[in-house]
């Protein structure tokens, strides 16, 4: 978001200054870098579109991105743009302030710089505040502890090793099967299943790319017309215009073309919950069909929520991970964490589980986080905890009322979709902003409350339709404790 905010600023013929906080591009393909990482959006769908030159050199290798390639992929954007001198890494934004008499902000680091700005404009991302939670006794533990989020840059061996994994979300779905071949011993926590569909990743042969990108710009207008932003196969059927012999089938047929285009094989999967059952349920089979041991299985199959509504996902081997001699599954849902001690983990029936190594998979600080980290002021020094203290929320993502000039990149209330189409369009909309503004002289852009709330509203109507907001999910920050 960031680099394409900044190319589309020097159009403008504005100065600007990115400041990032790692010591590299590439924001949470920089920081994710845990073993398995991949996206789950497919490669040819999962990079910009704003410029025809670089979608059409660009070579994927495989269906799905790995970490590593797109991280080369960011940074090839941030030399082929020639983008690397407004960018000052290894700083971390800590403040920044609106002056009302000047309508300037002052914007403070962690290195001390201090300067003035007309416009502030956070690519912070929406999952980059990476979370530990508050379990008793954390410190003590003697092994080495990761974060998914905050992973080392060195190679982490796990030779020999006996680890534990905290969270069962995409990242923990993705990394398990990755340590469950190296390691000795593989003890995975789970508080709540979650569903996941094979990726069935393969190498993505030079001539399927060719075909995508022969259409590359129509391709890219028709996916930003779908919900999602991707362009899936969605079904114009609902789950009982059909009868269950041609359901099932259907289902099979997603399963074994793989990824998160299953939950689009009816179009009301996301708004009924009896037809989200039927997905569910079609998904649970397949989790007794993989997983031998029948009270492993159980443990694994969600029931708590409709599939698809904590976000789906999509992994390699990761169910059959659990019928490893040396992967064993610990639900602390019925037995929950009880402390961390130097040797590893206790849980409730006060059995201690030894090991050398604990890995947190357990999610982010989203939506707010990164901003609420920042000693953020608005108009009247009224920091963003005291603006957002009932919910975050703005208009269409960019921008919230008392925050004059400041714009964000996928805020509160903004696109749920496709990451890289949903910056573009958050983009495009800040230029265009800065742009009117410009060419007005305007000194000042900013949402009004009344706009605002009007689109809080829209937000909360149209998550009334789906079964989105009776999740558990941290879409609406029910991760943290107190904070839904
Ligand atoms: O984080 P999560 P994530 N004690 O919040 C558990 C994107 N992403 O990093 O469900 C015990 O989903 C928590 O349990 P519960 C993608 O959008 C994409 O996995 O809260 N457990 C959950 O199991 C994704 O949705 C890709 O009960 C605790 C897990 O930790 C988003 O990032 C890959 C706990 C956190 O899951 C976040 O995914 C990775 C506690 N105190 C990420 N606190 C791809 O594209 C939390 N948990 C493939």
């Amino acid at each position: 978001a960031g680099l394409y905010m900044l190319y589309r600023l020097r159009q403008l013929g504005m100065t600007a200054r990115v400041y990032e906080s790692g010591d590299g591009v590439g924001g949470t393909w920089y920081w994710n870098r845990y073993p398995g990482a991949r996206c789950d959006v497919e490669s040819m769908q999962y990079s910009y579109s704003f410029s025809e030159e670089l979608q059409q050199e660009w070579e994927w290798t495989e269906r799905y991105p790995k970490q590593a390639e797109i991280l080369t992929y960011i940074n090839h954007v941030a030399d082929r743009f020639d983008l690397r001198p407004d960018i000052q890494l290894e700083t971390r934004v800590v403040s920044a302030t609106y002056d009302e008499a000047s309508q300037r902000w002052t914007v403070e680091t962690d290195h001390g710089d201090k300067v003035c700005a007309q416009y502030v404009i956070s690519a912070a991302g929406c999952l980059s505040a990476a979370r530990v939670p508050e379990i008793p006794g954390l410190e003590n533990f003697t092994g080495k502890q990761y974060h998914t989020g905050h992973w080392p840059h060195e190679p982490v061996d796990f030779t020999g090793q006996r680890v534990g994994v905290i969270g069962t979300g995409s990242s923990g779905i993705q990394i398990i099967p990755v340590l469950a071949r190296q390691a000795k011993a593989v003890t995975v926590f789970q508080r709540t299943p979650n569903f996941s569909i094979p990726a069935w990743n393969r190498p993505l042969p030079r001539e399927d790319q060719q075909v995508w990108k022969a259409q590359y710009a129509e391709n890219r207008e028709r996916a930003r017309s779908t919900r999602s932003g991707i362009l899936y196969d969605y079904s114009q059927r609902a789950a009982f215009a059909v009868d269950e012999t041609e359901r099932q089938q259907e289902y099979e047929r997603r399963w074994a073309r793989g990824g998160a285009n299953f939950t689009h094989s009816f179009n009301d999967i996301y708004s009924d919950r009896q037809a989200n059952d039927t997905a569910a349920e079609f998904v649970r089979g397949k989790i007794r069909d993989l997983v031998k041991n029948p009270t492993v299985a159980a443990l694994l199959s969600p029931t708590d929520h409709a599939i698809g509504t904590k976000r789906i996902c999509v992994d390699t081997d990761y169910y059959e991970t659990f019928n490893r001699d040396n992967v064993s599954l610990v639900s602390i849902k019925e037995n929950p964490i009880s402390e961390i001690t130097t040797r590893g983990v206790r849980t409730e029936d006060g059995v201690e589980h030894e090991l050398d190594l604990l890995i947190f998979a357990t999610g982010f600080d989203t939506v707010d986080g990164q901003y609420t980290r920042m000693d953020l002021r608005g108009r009247g020094g009224r920091t963003i905890q005291e603006h957002w203290a009932e919910a975050p929320t703005s208009y269409l993502g960019v921008a919230t009322t008392g925050f004059p000039n400041m714009f964000m990149i996928l805020g509160p209330n903004g696109p749920f979709a496709n990451i890289p189409p949903a910056i573009e369009v958050q983009v495009d909309l800040v230029f265009d902003l800065v742009k009117a503004a410009e060419a007005a002289s305007a000194p000042v852009v900013e949402v009004n409350r009344e706009t605002e709330d009007g689109w809080t509203a829209t937000c909360q109507m149209i998550a009334s339709y789906t079964l989105f907001d009776r999740a558990e999910s941290w879409i609406f920050g029910a991760n943290i404790p107190g904070k839904r």
